[in-house]
């Protein structure tokens, strides 16, 4: 497989290329892409140095798969541009997400819709797919009617930038803001832009992208998106209200029986998800799973998952590994 990772220098990509090589993935010639600021400087894969190349020279190479993480600016110029070359692309943006003629994939959920005519597929939002992996096996068992979700959000979230200013404020320096506000000791009800309706465009990612990937538009998501100073993963707490009542030890029994869920949840011992628990690692973790006794039908939980693995990168490479297995590309 001819691979370029486009965005290989951002917080993503230097993810995407680690899980790429801990796959083993086979790639027998890499592209590493970034910005026209990054072109020459190296990049490291399984111990070996790849030089950063632009854009235009890698369609030239017209590579099999090209994995996008460079904002959804660059996805929607360049990801036709690859797609026309005969390149597979998977995209980690917004941009083609919602798009009707575009799939959106987490594979455990609905990667059999996939098809070899598909040359643009979207990879969901991060906090939307930790929290579908939770929902869809309920979902299939006692149908959801309503969600309310809040979100605690990794700073890793927001890309280099968030990262580089929770360390100056750390180090009481001043530099390049990538928030509003001081994001250290402080909390913002602020993910992505907001929108017209007065929800940020995270929090509408959530309802819309759930919508799509359930394949049910029925589902409603009410949704808060909150950034704070935490690396390693997003938390969400998450009320479920379904059409039919369940068995809280069924309810358990099908988290932990779906792929790619661990279910960690006995409060005897504080166990549950967390952020420091969950970074590095592929999975989704949920945890206190207990009735809400304020309505019928209804769920609590609180769910975990690092956001440049599953989140982006790890869901990515398992789409690129169905397509490979099931002959896509
Ligand atoms: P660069 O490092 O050259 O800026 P993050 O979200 O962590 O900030 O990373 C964004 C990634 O997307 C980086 O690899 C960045 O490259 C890349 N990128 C940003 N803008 C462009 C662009 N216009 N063309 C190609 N790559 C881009
Ligand atoms: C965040 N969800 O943590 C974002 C990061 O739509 O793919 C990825 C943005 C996106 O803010």
């Amino acid at each position: 497989m001819k691979i370029a990772v486009v965005g290989a220098t951002g917080m993503v990509g230097e993810v995407m290329l680690k899980v790429l090589a801990e796959r083993n993935f086979p790639v027998d010639e890499l592209y590493p892409v970034a910005s026209e600021r990054s072109v020459g400087k190296q990049v490291n894969f399984k111990g070996k140095d790849y030089e950063v190349i632009g854009l235009e020279t890698a369609v030239a190479k017209k590579p099999d798969l090209a994995i996008f993480s460079a904002g959804g600016g660059t996805s929607l110029e360049w990801a036709p541009k690859f797609a026309e070359v005969g390149t597979t692309v998977i995209d980690n943006s917004s941009a083609w997400r919602m798009d009707a003629t575009k799939k959106l994939v987490i594979p455990e959920i609905n990667a059999k819709e996939l098809t070899d005519q598909d040359k643009i597929i979207a990879n969901p939002n991060c906090s939307t797919i930790q929290l579908l992996m939770a929902l869809k096996p309920l979902h299939d068992k006692y149908k959801i009617k309503r969600v309310v979700v809040s979100t605690y959000q990794s700073i890793t979230g927001t890309g280099v930038k968030a990262v580089q200013q929770l360390e100056n404020e750390y180090a009481g320096e001043k530099g390049e803001m990538a928030y509003p506000y001081p994001i250290h000791r402080n909390a913002l009800p602020h993910c992505d832009v907001f929108e017209e309706n007065g929800y940020t465009k995270e929090e509408m990612k959530l309802t819309k992208e759930t919508k799509k990937i359930l394949g049910d538009d029925s589902v409603n998501v009410s949704a808060t998106a909150i950034r704070i100073p935490v690396v390693g993963g997003h938390s969400e707490a998450v009320n479920v209200e379904f059409e039919s009542d369940f068995d809280e030890k069924d309810v358990r029994k099908t988290l932990s029986e779906f792929p790619g869920i661990t279910v960690q949840d006995n409060p005897d011992t504080n166990t549950y998800p967390m952020p420091i628990y969950a970074e590095g690692k592929d999975d989704v973790f949920v945890g206190r799973i207990r009735r809400d006794y304020s309505q019928p039908n209804t769920l609590n939980m609180w769910i975990v998952a690092d956001n440049l693995r599953k989140g982006a990168a790890t869901n990515a490479v398992q789409i690129a590994e169905y397509l490979l297995k099931n002959k896509l590309i």
